[in-house]
């Protein structure tokens, strides 16, 4: 059975301008040039390049004070897009002392100031429950504003509409924290859209000798909430479908789930060769590069000229390189770093 796509979902949003288009192409080739430096870095980098149109479109167009628990493949570009500085962001990667958890995390996890979630453990599906815990805080808050105890409202209060956007990996959707956290979303209407960065693989296993349903969508039916399967190698169809469920949970109807398809174009780990996949399979997705397609769109539809695009490309190179420089120049994280004085008081 394939996934039904609900029109709570599927509906379009108000058309983006030039400058959002132009934008979102500058994003997707800035995720290119940094997942593939840090995967140069670290042969244990989990590299996100092919995924970058789901996840760039995923979170393009939230408010600053939303909230995004990103998959660990590819949540720099989210990060970045919150507001956080690149140079740190690569010292995280390279366990310096300018990294946001200075050596104290996984180095995918990100700065909470900038509305995202921290990655509290390894332990996939995890991020899932934190994710629907902000859920929960932003569902009471609201509550606590409409109770007959709280003064009369004047209009709707912009924080009750707050939402949070959770992505994460199909192998990852089936953890139980899945099935547990959707379930309660649903029960209790919270203001969240799950975004499967659909890329048909967990490590070497491929997705249909874990998934017994077409999509991970079809299980938006278990929990009666919407679900809507997207191409995710095409940005606008990402943006729009996630953007219609934004919508949705900002006025207070709840979760959707939304299985973006996609492909992970290198390994597991930059060092994998993913030798397990047929040659055919990753030339075929190759040619559905999420990349040169925007580019080529962008160009036929006259939002931008090549050379433009070449430009772009050019700066976000220069803009890698100068914040790689000055991560590598920066002090490797230390024990004064560990910070035991933040969390260990001494009784003298
Ligand atoms: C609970 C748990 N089980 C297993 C692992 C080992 N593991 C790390 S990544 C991974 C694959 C996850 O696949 P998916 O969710 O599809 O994400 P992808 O790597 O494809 O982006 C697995 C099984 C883990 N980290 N946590
Ligand atoms: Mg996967």
């Amino acid at each position: 059975m394939g996934a039904v796509n609900s029109p709570e979902v599927t509906r379009t949003r108000p058309a983006l301008t030039p400058a959002d288009l132009l934008e979102l192409y500058r994003l997707m080739a800035l995720c290119r040039t940094l997942e593939s430096a840090c995967a140069e870095l670290n042969p244990r980098w989990f590299p996100a390049e092919g995924e970058e149109a789901t996840i760039v479109g995923s979170c393009y167009g939230l408010r600053p004070d939303d909230v995004v628990a990103p998959h660990y493949r590819g949540p720099f570009i989210i990060y970045l897009m919150r507001g956080a500085d690149l140079a740190r962001l690569f010292g995280q990667a390279l366990g310096k002392s300018i990294g946001y958890a200075r050596g104290r995390a996984v180095p995918f996890t990100g700065p909470v100031k900038v509305g995202v979630t921290p990655w509290v453990a390894g332990d996939l599906g995890t991020s899932l429950s934190v994710a629907l815990g902000v859920a929960l805080s932003f569902w009471y808050d609201r509550q606590m504003r409409r109770s007959p105890h709280s003064p009369p409202l004047d209009g709707t209060h912009p924080a009750d509409e707050r939402a949070v956007v959770c992505t994460f990996g199909d192998g990852t959707a089936n953890r139980g924290d899945f099935h547990e956290a959707l379930n309660m979303a649903a029960l209790w209407k919270l203001p969240i859209v799950y975004v499967c960065q659909n890329n048909r693989y967990a490590i070497s296993l491929e997705s249909r000798k874990y998934l017994p349903v077409a999509t991970v969508a079809d299980r938006a039916a278990g929990y009666g909430i919407p679900g809507a399967t997207v191409d995710g190698n095409d940005i606008l169809a990402v943006h729009d479908a996630v953007q219609a469920a934004v919508a949705r949970a900002r006025r207070g109807e709840g979760p959707s789930l939304i299985d973006a398809q996609t492909y992970r174009l290198r390994g597991h780990w930059a060092e994998d060769a993913a030798d397990y996949r047929p040659e055919a399979e990753a030339a075929s997705w190759r040619e559905r590069d999420p990349l040169p397609r925007f580019e080529r769109r962008l160009v036929e539809i006259g939002a931008a000229a090549a050379d433009n695009l070449v430009r772009l490309r050019e700066q976000v190179a220069a803009e890698v390189d100068a914040a790689l420089d000055r991560a590598r120049q920066a002090p490797d994280a230390g024990p004064a770093d560990l910070g035991l004085d933040e969390v260990l008081a001494w009784r003298g």
